[in-house]
């Protein structure tokens, strides 16, 4: 079996989708490639080097006779707002670097783009698949363009290239860095730790979201669905929950007791130019998409496994 090249392997996504590679296709057929957060002991196959080291990625491909990537490295909406030259070099030339790649050697890819893509002039609710697309930050600039590259480079090179438009991703296991839904992960550290939270965005704030399991089956799913099956080849909406902040924090208060100050910050803006709900038919018609976590499901999913972690 030829390999699969996970890259941002130890962010949030890379670090619970690698152990369902790991055991969906063997741990020797899995490659995990860092940069950040690369854990002491990893029980597997491990690359260092920086996305935009083009020459080492290269060098991983070959010498891992690799067949699919998943190329996950992106810096993140409020975090990009600091250094936008950054952001761009990171997320746009690390994807075209990739792109060029996978041409070459013949690679199928997975790229997530996000509701970030959208911006304050796309319908706000059950936001469609095919809509405007004028995003505000540097974040949403690397996906929109980034969607059109993956397009482009699959009507012209033919590239299988699949993609998805990931709402805001709630985990435990790792921390997101620097994004606008943040405080969807937030809210239950502080829950567990100190019954208390200071929330960054306004009580009224609605943004899609979604338990990372969720997003993980997803991933696998578009990736193993046939070729013929995938209608969209800039990145599919995708969708499971949208809740107000306050809605999140009653439903975290059924379990525990928990204060919530909301005190808007810049973040504020972000969260208003994204859309409140995703029309994400195109993905459960071509290819299943069906999610599995509601709003109270993912919460005491969250917290019975936060609570491990954190021996609390
Ligand atoms: C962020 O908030 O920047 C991300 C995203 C929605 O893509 N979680």
């Amino acid at each position: 079996m030829k390999k699969i090249i996970v890259t941002g392997a130890f962010g949030q996504i890379g670090s619970e989708l690698i152990p369902v590679l790991n055991d969906r296709y063997g741990k020797k057929n899995v490659v995990a490639v860092g940069h950040h957060n690369i854990p002491k002991s990893y029980d597997g196959i491990l690359e260092k080097a920086e996305i935009t080291d083009l020459k080492k990625i290269e060098r991983i491909i070959k010498k891992h006779n690799a067949g699919i990537i998943y190329h996950l490295v992106s810096i993140l909406s409020a975090k990009g707002e600091k250094d936008p030259q950054l952001t761009w070099q990171v997320n746009m030339n690390g994807l075209k670097n990739i792109l060029d790649l996978a041409v070459s050697y013949n690679l199928k890819v997975f790229w997530p783009s996000s509701i970030a893509a959208f911006g304050p002039t796309t319908p706000r609710e059950n936001t469609p698949q095919i809509t405007v697309l004028e995003p505000t930050t540097m974040y949403g600039i690397t996906k929109m363009a980034g969607e059109g590259l993956c397009h482009y480079y699959f009507l012209k090179y033919s590239l299988d290239v699949r993609s998805l438009r990931y709402p805001g991703i709630i985990s435990w296991k790792t921390e997101p860095g620097g994004g606008t839904t943040d405080y969807a992960v937030a809210i239950f550290y502080e829950a567990i730790i100190k019954g208390k939270y200071r929330c960054f965005v306004k009580k009224e704030t609605i943004l899609p979201m979604m338990y990372m399991d969720d997003a993980v089956q997803a991933t696998i799913k578009l990736m193993e669905a046939p070729a013929q099956k995938i209608t969209i080849r800039t990145s599919y909406n995708l969708a499971a929950i949208s809740f107000r902040a306050d809605e999140l924090a009653q439903e975290i208060q059924k379990h525990l007791p928990l204060k919530v100050e909301y005190v808007p910050d810049h973040r504020q803006k972000i969260a208003d130019s994204w859309p409140k709900s995703i029309d994400d038919s195109f993905a459960r018609r071509d290819w299943g998409w069906r999610h599995r976590y509601d709003l109270a499901k993912m919460v005491s999913a969250m917290l019975k496994n936060l609570r491990k972690k954190l021996n609390k």
